[in-house]
């Protein structure tokens, strides 16, 4: 029984630029994570997860990719309130064509809740890989009387320069807050900790960017308040103006907002028992597509995750994500790689043809070697490819791929003729 009359927003990307080359063809929450889903489809899938089913997705630029994907996966009866709504900034009629950040792409928004019935605000990053039951989050925040409360979990000193750090009170109420600190800043952000985060140097309390607003609140705070961005201005600037509370979380919550650690939660589903459970009693919704089951034949996998409607063939697989509709040829060894699938298959004459003309099919060919990579959708790598990621390469952009901390992305439909050596 849901008893809370909740709104969702999904922030859903600012210009994604540290997730480059990934988010130049789509908008960040459409970047696809785990071999079939999309990074929106997780607070989602939280949201539905926890009753919540009025979600908005702010974003930067609307992708087709993402618009077809909203529209096809969250399709909810006549019978419910239900919707999930992208609400782009360059729909808006203002002079700025862009969000000049968090704030002002809600404070935009704001005209289009006014039709709404809600109490609370939930406010959620597009950019995080977690699961939480948001209906206790609320809870919590009504019984402490908050105006405004901030999912938080302890951090170690190395990440609590890329978080907003704060500090609170006997009761949870939150009595200081910083943005982001350097390291030289943190000395006296520390906070009372469990013994468990203090043996892992976890103690700095973090705000997830996860945000519950009373409707009050946030109308008042959004105008008085000239701000554009949550965590460098409204919040710090609420703290001791506003009742704010920290909702301290305990379980796996990660930012995966870099290639780095977007490539490390990838990679993270193959281990054992994964952080981040994809075979849970939750559900992770995402668009049903009615794919063939997967075809493997002479291949060794050795931790892959593999997708729906799979080709493979390849000698080995380890430590890797192979998404939807891949397709990989004899010899092939593929190791701690993302490959993110096709967003079609080519026909059989198609094939004839393309190997006529000496073109790479979609997928990977034959003997090749790939490791450390990200393979965006729908590239097609000839035959005796070696991709080599690691620390001795150095960060830069070319026409087919991009080097990102030691990781090679190729981007989304490039073609490496055979033979090619990253
Ligand atoms: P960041 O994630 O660095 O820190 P920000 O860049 O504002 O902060 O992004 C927050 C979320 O909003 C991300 O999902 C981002 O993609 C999205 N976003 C950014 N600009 C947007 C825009 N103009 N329109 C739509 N969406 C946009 C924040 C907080 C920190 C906190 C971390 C936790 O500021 O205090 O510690 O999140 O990850
Ligand atoms: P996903 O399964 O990842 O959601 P879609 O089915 O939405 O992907 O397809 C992604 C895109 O690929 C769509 O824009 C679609 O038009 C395009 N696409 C599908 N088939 C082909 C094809 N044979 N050649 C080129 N593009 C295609």
């Amino acid at each position: 029984m849901i008893k809370h009359n909740v709104i969702s927003v999904v922030l859903g990307g600012g210009k994604g630029t540290r997730l480059y080359p990934l988010t130049h063809q789509r908008s960040k929450p459409a970047v696809p994570i785990a071999g079939k889903y999309r990074l929106v489809d997780i607070p989602i899938s939280n949201c539905l997860n926890s009753g919540y089913n009025r979600i908005f997705v702010l974003t930067q630029y609307n992708s087709a990719s993402l618009n077809s994907h909203i529209k096809n996966t969250y399709n909810f009866s006549a019978f419910s309130k239900g919707f999930v709504d992208i609400l782009a900034a360059e729909q808006t009629h203002e002079a700025e064509r862009w969000y000049q950040g968090t704030a002002d792409a809600v404070r935009h928004l704001l005209r289009y809740l006014l039709h709404h019935d809600y109490e609370h605000l939930l406010i959620l990053s597009g950019d995080q890989l977690y699961q939480i039951d948001f209906q206790e989050m609320i809870e919590h925040h009504i019984e402490s009387g908050a105006e405004i409360s901030i999912a938080t979990i302890p951090v170690n000193a190395k990440d609590a320069t890329s978080f907003g750090i704060l500090k609170s009170d006997e009761n949870g109420n939150i009595t200081c807050f910083t943005e982001k600190p350097s390291t030289e800043k943190l000395a006296g952000w520390e906070s009372d900790v469990s013994e468990e985060m203090k043996n892992e140097g976890r103690v700095y309390l973090a705000s997830m960017g996860i945000y519950v607003f009373n409707k009050e609140s946030l109308v008042k705070l959004l105008a008085e308040h000239q701000g554009m961005d949550f965590g460098k201005e409204l919040i710090p600037d609420s703290i001791g103006k506003y009742r704010v509370h920290s909702y301290e979380y305990h379980g796996y919550w990660t930012d995966i907002g870099t290639i780095e650690s977007f490539f490390e939660a990838n990679i993270g589903l193959t281990d054992d028992i994964p952080q981040f459970n994809l075979f849970d009693k939750h559900t992770i919704f995402t668009r049903g597509r009615m794919l063939p089951p997967s075809k493997v034949s002479g291949t060794t996998l050795d931790k892959v995750v593999v997708a729906d409607g799979c080709i493979i063939a390849a000698e080995r697989i380890e430590r890797s994500v192979i998404g939807i509709r891949s397709r990989i040829g004899k010899g092939t060894v593929i190791k701690t790689t993302y490959m993110m699938g096709c967003d079609f298959y080519q026909t059989l004459d198609e094939i004839a043809r393309a190997n006529e003309q000496g073109i790479p099919l979609v997928g990977v060919g034959e003997n090749c070697y790939i490791e450390n990579a990200i393979l965006d959708k729908s590239c097609s790598i000839g035959s005796n490819v070696r991709i080599t990621g690691g620390a001795h390469l150095e960060d830069g952009d070319f026409e087919t791929h991009a080097i990102r901390d030691g990781i090679v992305v190729v981007k989304k439909r490039a073609v490496l003729p055979s033979g090619t050596v990253i």
